[in-house]
């Protein structure tokens, strides 16, 4: 089968798709406070409810005035009905659908803590199968900690989790969190980018490489050492699709919720410092790990005799991690010089060029891991997880600019290995670093997963699905790769999906239950 025929089985058998009238994308959006739906009061800016009626209702690039109907959101297992709004029609000719959920504290972001990012982990858990993306407010002191802290505790991600918060609030005249709210909710409506990514001052950037950069200027944020995933101009968004991190296991998405940040600390190297400074922190009742901000590229005073060094190889030996991370913005941790080999000769791991917000936090995610050992710890520190650092030994491949007619024409010779069912060329075809191409879609939207899941080689499917194919991406009729496998009547092909996380959207279970008749129990495992 070709990828057109493959096209016109899911027309044919959907005369009227669900979709297709008026295509919208369903975001839930999580308010946990922050400056962002702050109101001035006589003790200054204080976080204030009711964000939807009082800053988005009356806007109208936020509310078309269409009244569309109640969305219903979980939480603690309880379901319960919100008021949801609507955008005016995007270039991409859809709308975007979406309702606010306001934490029972609002917060200043200083005070938050892993109850926080725990409480909404949750809920984008909870929520998962009925929203196809998650937009969370949150005030920009600590923004880049919960981004980096999410990036780990959401596993397998398949969708958009975008976090944003403004420098001035929504209801002051002049403010960027209308910009930086919008821009948030139409790439997280358009574009498949299934990562925690922190979107400030129209620009995408992975979450766990972020880190604020200004108090009070609109460009809060950068990402030193790792370029962003998209940008807003006038004329158009641009994603850097090769940049984009996927998913490659066979899982569906889970969240690792049960952390602590009192077990790590993170500690500033200085000219002068002592060791006994360093050794009484090392020392503190129940310390696991230790993220050491040190100078250039991994350099800390070996103290005289070396005590410095000797103090930190003596925690190594009782077990405490300690990561070296430099105190610059950019570069990265390597042991070019003497006091960076001594640190490493200890048992300090090179931190390469993680930030201290992403060091701290995934040394507390994979510290409270079950079933994790220090040594697997320590592995695993200088391993990418979700991104968050260069690995020395990758070879840096940079796609050249002008990618169009070659990447198109690699698309459709991708299409036609997968349906003719070659692994050999298909497999030959990613190996060539094109697995970026995944994601893309055809004229009819079709990706290449839409083809493999109606395929005739199931290990094909499994092979896209190792690359990181998104399952959640919906063709122009509306339908996700497990819609397609269903309706084909591809049991193997519909087992694989579901446990790679794939669920039918809202939007298609009415027709898949009309289907239901045929293939019962294929439809029933498709979760109709
Ligand atoms: N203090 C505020 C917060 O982080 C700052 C902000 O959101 N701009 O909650």
């Amino acid at each position: 089968m070709d990828s057109t025929n493959t096209t016109e089985i899911s027309i044919k058998v959907d005369q009227v798709p669900d979709n297709v009238a008026a295509p919208e994308s369903r975001i839930l959006v999580v308010m946990t406070g922050g400056t962002i739906c702050m109101r001035r009061s006589p003790d200054g800016f204080v976080p204030a409810r009711g964000f939807l009626e009082s800053s988005l209702a009356p806007r109208p690039s936020f509310n078309d005035g269409s009244k569309p109907d109640d969305l219903q959101i979980i939480v603690d297992g309880v379901e319960t009905s919100y008021h949801s709004l609507r955008t005016p029609i995007s270039t991409y000719e859809k709308h975007v659908r979406y309702v606010v959920y306001e934490f029972a504290e609002l917060l200043d972001s200083s005070s938050i803590n892993a109850n926080g990012w725990a409480q909404i982990a949750e809920v984008v858990y909870q929520n998962y199968r009925a929203f196809d993306a998650f937009v969370v407010l949150h005030g920009t002191d600590s923004l880049a900690y919960t981004c980096s802290a999410l990036s780990f505790m959401l596993q397998n991600l398949g969708k958009p989790v975008i976090l944003t918060g403004s420098q001035a609030p929504m209801l002051e005249l002049q403010n960027d969190a209308t910009d930086n709210l919008l821009g948030s909710l139409i790439i997280a409506g358009h574009f498949m980018i299934p990562e925690v990514c922190l979107f400030f001052n129209h620009k995408l950037y992975r979450g766990n490489r972020a880190t604020k950069i200004s108090a009070s200027e609109f460009a809060a944020f950068a990402s030193p050492n790792f370029p962003p995933l998209a940008t807003i101009s006038s004329l158009k968004i641009h994603v850097s699709w090769e940049l984009i991190y996927r998913p490659t296991h066979i899982k569906a998405f889970n969240i690792q919720t049960n952390r602590a940040t009192s077990d790590v600390a993170c500690l500033r190297i200085f000219p002068g410092i002592k060791p006994e400074m360093i050794d009484a922190v090392l020392k503190l009742d129940g310390l696991k790990g230790l993220v050491l901000e040190t100078f250039g590229s991994g350099n800390a005073p070996g103290g005289a005799d070396g005590a410095l060094v000797k103090v930190l190889a003596d925690a190594v030996k009782r077990g405490i991690v300690i990561v070296n991370i430099t105190q610059c913005l950019t570069g990265t941790v390597t042991p070019l010089y003497e006091p960076a080999m001594h640190l490493k000769r200890a048992g300090v791991i090179p931190g390469a060029d993680m930030t201290s917000e992403a060091a701290l936090a995934k040394m507390s995610y994979l510290l409270a891991l079950p079933g994790m050992t220090t040594e697997k710890v320590i592995n695993q520190m200088s391993v990418s997880l979700r991104g968050e650092l260069t690995e020395q030994t990758a070879t840096a491949f940079a796609h050249p600019r002008d990618v169009l007619p070659t990447h198109l024409a690699n698309l459709t010779q991708l299409g036609y290995s997968i349906s003719k069912g070659d692994h050999e060329e298909v497999e030959r075809l990613l190996k060539s670093d094109l697995s970026w191409l995944l994601n893309e879609s055809d004229y009819s939207g079709n990706t290449p997963l839409h083809i493999a899941a109606t395929g005739p080689n199931v290990d094909i499917l499994r092979l896209l699905l190792q690359q990181g194919a998104s399952v959640h991406i919906r063709n122009k009729s509306g339908r996700t790769p497990l819609f397609l496998a269903a309706n084909a009547g591809l049991t193997e092909h519909v087992t694989l999906l579901k446990q790679s996380g794939a669920h039918l959207h809202s939007g298609e279970m009415a027709t898949a239950k009309s289907h239901a008749r045929k293939h019962l129990d294929l439809w029933r495992a498709a979760g109709a």
